[in-house]
């Protein structure tokens, strides 16, 4: 839907309502309210940041891979996470926010990202579990935003989605590497297990009964299952994986559930997650000061290319004053 496709007087509003009715996707250009376009920016705002803040616990592992390999693996995982980064914040500048802006967000702790990257990678057992769990609850979260009713972010969501299986597996498999390997490498593994699963189920929210924006994020269509349904799913998929690997999931209250269909599990705890999301997890302080570090670094490549493309602007408007405009003069 585009607003010139509405004919003259046609409810915007109304017109708004069918395309999500239809399970038509609503793009850049449409009138949209502007609640569901500040729901935009703040989920595609928290998940870009949520890549760029996630590069640095494994990004922390390149420089002590054990094998020439094992870094090509891990730096083409951490570029991909750039690469999600500047998907998603592209997303967001289609609805009008201002990338500049939302880095200032971030930095302020004005703006969320994801608590899980606010635990640290303590061995290189933990790259592999950040794969296998961190990359595979992004999957089960984010597979359902491919249909996501906002068209920018519902396509890039494909995209990444593609990239989020690669880095599961990759992470399974080195797992599975170390499963194989002597005795202190499977402890490592389930040391790092063992720190992780919990954050992990954190990584869908809060349950739906406290989550603030569910209900009307599922009713325009952007989320297609409530948080809790997906934490289920991802722990349902889970274990098997986590017996084919030979690992113990630390939770004693896990068991199958014959009559639900699904495996029972235990009970987050929700205020280690509050306190995370408030600023006061083990690394929220490294991990954006570490970044706003990198923004001022960069300070000068921003200039930069401000510079450059002003001079290319000029040169183009003194080719065209001379006559030379379209003979590529401009270098
Ligand atoms: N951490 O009402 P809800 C990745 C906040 S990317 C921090 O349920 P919503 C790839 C929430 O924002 C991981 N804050 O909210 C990778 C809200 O606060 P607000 C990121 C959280 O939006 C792998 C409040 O709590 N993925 O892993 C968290 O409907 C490896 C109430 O919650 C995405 O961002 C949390 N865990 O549902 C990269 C996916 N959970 O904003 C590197 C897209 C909730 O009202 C290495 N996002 N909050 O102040 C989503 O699907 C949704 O935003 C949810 C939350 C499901 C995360």
């Amino acid at each position: 839907m585009t607003v010139t496709d509405a004919a003259p007087g046609q409810d915007l509003a109304a017109q708004f309502d069918r395309t999500i009715a239809r399970d038509q996707r609503i793009e850049p250009r449409d009138w949209m309210p502007e609640k569901f376009r500040a729901t935009m920016i703040r989920q595609i705002a928290q998940h870009a940041h949520s890549e760029i803040i996630g590069m640095q616990p494994e990004g922390n592992w390149i420089t002590r891979a054990p094998s020439l390999r094992r870094k090509a693996i891990l730096l083409a995982k951490v570029q991909d996470e750039a690469g999600h980064g500047l998907y998603l914040y592209s997303a967001c500048e289609t609805l009008g926010a201002d990338r500049a802006d939302l880095t200032e967000r971030l930095i302020s702790g004005r703006q969320k990202y994801s608590s899980i990257f606010n635990y640290p990678a303590l061995t290189f057992a933990d790259v592999g579990v950040i794969g296998w769990l961190v990359d595979g609850a992004a999957i089960c979260n984010q597979v359902p935003l491919c249909r996501c009713s906002y068209g920018p972010y519902a396509r890039a969501m494909i995209r990444i989605c593609k990239e989020e299986s690669f880095h599961q597996r990759q992470g399974y498999e080195l797992l599975m590497t170390m499963m194989s390997g002597t005795a202190g490498q499977r402890a490592m593994v389930q040391d790092a297990v063992d720190r992780w699963w919990w954050p992990v189920l954190m990584m869908f929210g809060p349950p739906d009964r406290q989550s603030a924006n569910t209900a009307q994020s599922m009713a325009w269509k952007i989320k297609r299952h409530g948080n809790d349904e997906l934490r289920q799913r991802f722990v349902d998929m889970t274990v098997p994986q986590a017996e084919a690997l030979g690992v113990t999931l630390p939770d004693p209250a896990l068991r199958w559930n014959a009559g639900r269909g699904a495996h029972d599990f235990g009970e987050v705890d929700w205020d280690e997650m509050r306190q995370v999301v408030a600023g006061n997890g083990p690394c929220n302080a490294q991990r954006v000061a570490r970044r706003k570090a990198a923004h001022d670094g960069g300070a000068w490549v921003r200039e930069a290319a401000v510079a450059h493309a002003a001079k290319q602007a000029r040169r183009a408007e003194q080719a065209e004053q001379a006559g030379e405009a379209g003979e590529g003069t401009a270098a």
